[in-house]
């Protein structure tokens, strides 16, 4: 077994895990990322597409900002559309010149991947038998194969960055974590293609047919979603169905102007509402997906990931630079406090913007949820306080300030 130093062990090579080893190294505080697949296959996953300004702030403090300033678009707002209404949500105006950046994650990731390597920091992709050990000492360690050789990475503090699957929730004694979770009963099939986006703005539209969702990567790259049934498999969907469903989901104007093309993406993902407490045990740190899982429908399971990096981050420099030994027993306090907002956030736009026939979600009949849901697009839709309501939350609450 090769024994190998660092300061701060990171679990998981995704944004969370990119981002803190990116604000951490920036900051003179050695860290290395144990990764389970190859950097490509991160790279294909197709994720995230809206970064809230807390983000793109972290990203332009992390020095990794250069192509999404120049490739992202700025949205000052967005559309809800639903039985025959439709409303744009002004969030610049609602918030007082606060906007959101459309930069999808997988830029996000190569960008943070590329300024890694450039100041040479250690990620050790395609590891295995990657195991936490002694946590709740002062001596932590990792243990994983790669290339066939048993290393054991000795550290002082461990970031599990390895999602909903990792290892690192699962490291914290059953007895030790409360798991809260709600699992919807549809999914999101989510198609990229190489045309041009149907609106300069993201459309969600709530119709009798169920959800869509109208967003973009770029002028010339567009990602679309409809809710389907839990049941259903992708291969259930040709593009021509595809198409041909969105058309009969988007507001008439809209899907006048929908360009088809081939699809370069196509997948289903299932929607929960997910939360892991305490997210810290010991030395062990859990951030972003290894803590916590968001529906898509308010934009937030990035930017969620991104907040509890400012906050980690934050609290270890208090460790490193102010030798604050105790501050990082505050991380979890800290960032549940927003993990919760933004959980209650995304129930609250998937239950108003999905059609819940098939499930009476915690009331008697499906029939009378949906009339609550209308109810409740109609009140918050009509009155401007509603409108800043959804606003406020779609740019991101402010992050709490680590004293
Ligand atoms: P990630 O899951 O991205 O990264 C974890 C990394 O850890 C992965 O690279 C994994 O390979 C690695 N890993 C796992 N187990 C390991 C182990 N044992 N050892 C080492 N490494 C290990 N969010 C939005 O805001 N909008 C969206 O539209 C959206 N769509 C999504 C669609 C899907 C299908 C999924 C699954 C999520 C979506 N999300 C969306 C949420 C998503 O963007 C996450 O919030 C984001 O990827 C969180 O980043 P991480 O916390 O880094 O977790
Ligand atoms: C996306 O572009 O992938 C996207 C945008 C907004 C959401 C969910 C997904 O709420």
């Amino acid at each position: 077994m090769q024994s190998i130093n660092t300061k701060v062990a990171i679990v998981g090579g995704g944004p969370s895990g990119l981002l803190l080893g990116q604000l951490l190294a920036k900051q003179g505080i050695d860290n290395i990322i144990i990764e389970r697949v190859s950097s490509d296959y991160v790279l294909g996953r197709i994720r995230a597409g809206i970064l809230e300004q807390g983000s793109v702030d972290l990203l332009h403090e992390a020095g990794v900002n250069e192509r999404m300033d120049k490739e992202g678009h700025v949205h000052e707002g967005f559309d809800i559309a639903y039985y025959g209404k439709r409303y744009r949500i002004d969030i610049n105006k609602l918030t007082n010149g606060k906007t959101v950046m459309c930069y999808g994650q997988t830029e996000v990731t190569r960008d943070l991947m590329e300024a890694r390597a450039a100041k040479g920091l250690t990620t050790y992709y395609q590891s295995s038998d990657v195991e936490l050990h002694e946590l709740k000492t002062d001596q932590p360690y990792v243990t994983f194969k790669h290339n066939d050789e048993v290393y054991k990475l000795n550290c002082d503090y461990i970031a599990g960055c390895d999602g909903f699957h990792g290892v690192s929730r699962k490291s914290i004694p059953a007895d030790q974590r409360t798991e809260f979770e709600r699992v919807y009963p549809f999914g999101w099939l989510g198609v990229l293609s190489d045309t041009p986006p149907v609106s300069d703005e993201l459309i969600y539209a709530k119709t009798k047919r169920g959800f869509a969702l109208a967003s973009m990567r770029s002028a010339t790259r567009s990602r679309y979603y409809l809710q389907v049934p839990l049941s259903d498999k992708v291969e259930n969907w040709s593009d021509e169905a595809f198409w041909q469903e969105l058309k009969m989901r988007l507001p008439a104007d809209a899907a006048e102007k929908l360009v088809t093309g081939p699809s370069i993406e196509k997948s289903i993902a299932p929607l929960r509402s997910f939360v892991c407490e305490p997210m810290q045990y010991g030395r062990l740190f859990l951030v972003g997906d290894a803590a916590h899982i968001v529906p898509p429908t308010g934009a937030k399971g990035l930017n969620l990931a991104a907040s509890d990096v400012s906050t980690l981050f934050r609290l270890l420099l208090k460790v490193y630079n102010e030798d604050d030994q105790d501050a990082v027993s505050r991380y979890s306090e800290i960032a549940l406090r927003r993990v919760w907002q933004t959980e209650r956030f995304s129930w609250w736009m998937s239950n108003m913007l999905h059609e819940f026939k098939d499930d009476p979600v915690n009331i008697q009949d499906a029939k009378i949820f949906e009339r609550f849901m209308k109810s409740e697009l109609d009140f918050y839709l009509n009155h401007e306080e509603g409108q800043k309501v959804i606003a406020m939350q779609y740019v991101g609450l402010p992050y709490e300030e680590v004293l």
